[in-house]
């Protein structure tokens, strides 16, 4: 029996993304800074605390500093959905965002329909999944799953030399209580991600919603460039150890092996040292983000990468290191729960055939779906624009994923959880 006193998802949802919205938006650009332990990113963790206990959902930060809101209390058979706030430098409104957004909302939808969950259902939000400050992504779901050391988490630094441990500490939680959390993913029966697509294959299509197949395999690789400081303008060519040049030929490289094996390589950050205009530089240190379909395809990128950046630093006398600093596998989400989302996301699609599709872009459900049933909706993004201040979809399609959200849990919800289904 519907609840005429509670707003319908789509309400809940303009109402909630009218309060985030504004929430460390640089006036500027429009972008937003939402870095694991700043300002903006203490404005939305309040933002959502709040959001989530005016629907009485009991909100608890867990020793990773994640967030879970639970409807009923924690324990086994949970059904969890959720995504990130922070957002890469100047990054969109809709990537994290929308799917925090879209679980509370469907809250709302779910009691305006009078379900009553038969097991513990949690609202989550990971923390630092852009890896914006500290450089590894997905840092919260990683702790969470056991797949980065609480050392190494503690020791990460950004750029200006603040650690993890201090950064947490200093916004009141305990660095020292960081680490794995089986118990946490043992009670979890399924974790469902809704994600603004990060591409526009939806958009050829009649499909507000749809569903994720995998995740490609990628990573991030720190390269280490060590040259010697000079005068730029009195240093003759010939007795130079430039490490901008390697540099140089280790970007260009990046996107002719792209192209070659139909991947994606970037080489988006880099730190020149000391960074002066009449100074050669003692260090660049510069750091490649790849990815691609398969593993070797991506492994192809990476070594072809390395090879060329070594072979132009040895010819100019310079140093190089490389380091993995984060690798995510291959994900191919679990079919019998994929298929199961597409069925039920069919049901109040505008058609058959609801897309299932593949992603380059990495998220805690590609972290949780080794330990956990993971699936992922896509909503609709009509540029298919990303990590960008222009990152946007429509406010009709935006429904469509929280009312489809609405539908998976429901379902879920009606399910036995897996222990009971044996
Ligand atoms: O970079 C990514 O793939 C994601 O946005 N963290
Ligand atoms: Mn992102
Ligand atoms: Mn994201």
């Amino acid at each position: 029996m519907n609840d005429p006193y509670t707003p319908s998802g789509p309400e809940a949802f303009d109402r909630l993304w009218a309060e985030l919205e504004p929430l460390g938006r640089d006036p500027g650009s429009g972008g937003y800074h939402r870095h694991a332990w700043n300002g903006s990113d203490a404005e939305v963790r309040a933002w959502f605390t709040e959001a989530a206990r005016s629907r009485g959902l009991d909100v608890r930060a867990d020793r990773n500093g994640n967030l879970w809101a639970w409807w009923g209390d924690p324990g086994p058979g949970a059904v969890a959905t959720g995504s990130h706030l922070d957002s890469v430098p100047d990054g969109g409104a809709f990537d994290g965002p929308l799917g925090v957004v879209s679980a509370l909302a469907a809250v709302d939808e779910l009691r305006r329909r009078g379900v009553r969950p038969g097991r513990p259902l949690a609202v989550t939000v990971f923390t630092e999944e852009e890896g914006g400050r500290f450089g590894v992504p997905c840092l919260g779901s990683r702790l969470t799953a056991g797949e980065i050391s609480p050392e190494r988490a503690r020791g990460l630094t950004d750029a200006g030399g603040t650690t993890w441990a201090r950064a947490m500490e200093a916004a009141g939680h305990d660095p020292d209580a960081l680490g794995a959390d089986p118990g946490a993913l043992a009670d979890l029966d399924v974790f469902v991600e809704l994600h603004v697509e990060q591409g526009r294959a939806l958009e050829e299509t009649p499909h507000p919603v749809g569903v994720a197949s995998a995740i490609w395999p990628h990573g991030r690789w720190r390269m280490d460039f060590t040259g010697r400081a000079d005068h730029a303008g009195t240093t003759r060519l010939a007795d130079r150890a430039d490490p901008v040049l390697p540099f140089a030929h280790a970007v260009l490289a990046a996107r002719v092996l792209a192209e070659q094996h139909d991947a994606r390589a970037t080489v988006a950050r880099a730190r020149v040292v000391p960074n002066g205009t009449n100074a050669i530089p003692s260090l660049v240190s510069a750091w490649l983000d790849a990815r691609a379909a398969d593993e070797d395809a991506l492994e192809a990128v990476v070594s072809g990468v390395r090879e060329a950046a070594g072979l132009a630093a040895r010819e100019h006398g310079v140093g190089l290191e490389v380091a993995a600093e984060s690798r995510s596998p291959l994900v191919s989400f679990a079919h019998g729960l994929r298929d199961r989302l597409a069925a039920v996301v069919a049901s109040r699609a505008p058609g058959p055939g609801v897309p299932v599709l593949p992603t380059g872009a990495g998220h805690d459900a590609g972290v949780l779906a080794a330990h956990v049933p993971t699936a992922m909706l896509y909503v609709r993004n009509p540029t298919g624009v990303s990590h960008s201040p222009r990152e946007w979809a429509r406010p009709g399609d935006c429904h469509a994923g929280v009312l489809a959200l609405a539908d998976v849990l429901q379902d879920l919800l009606a399910r036995p959880a897996r222990e009971e289904r044996g």
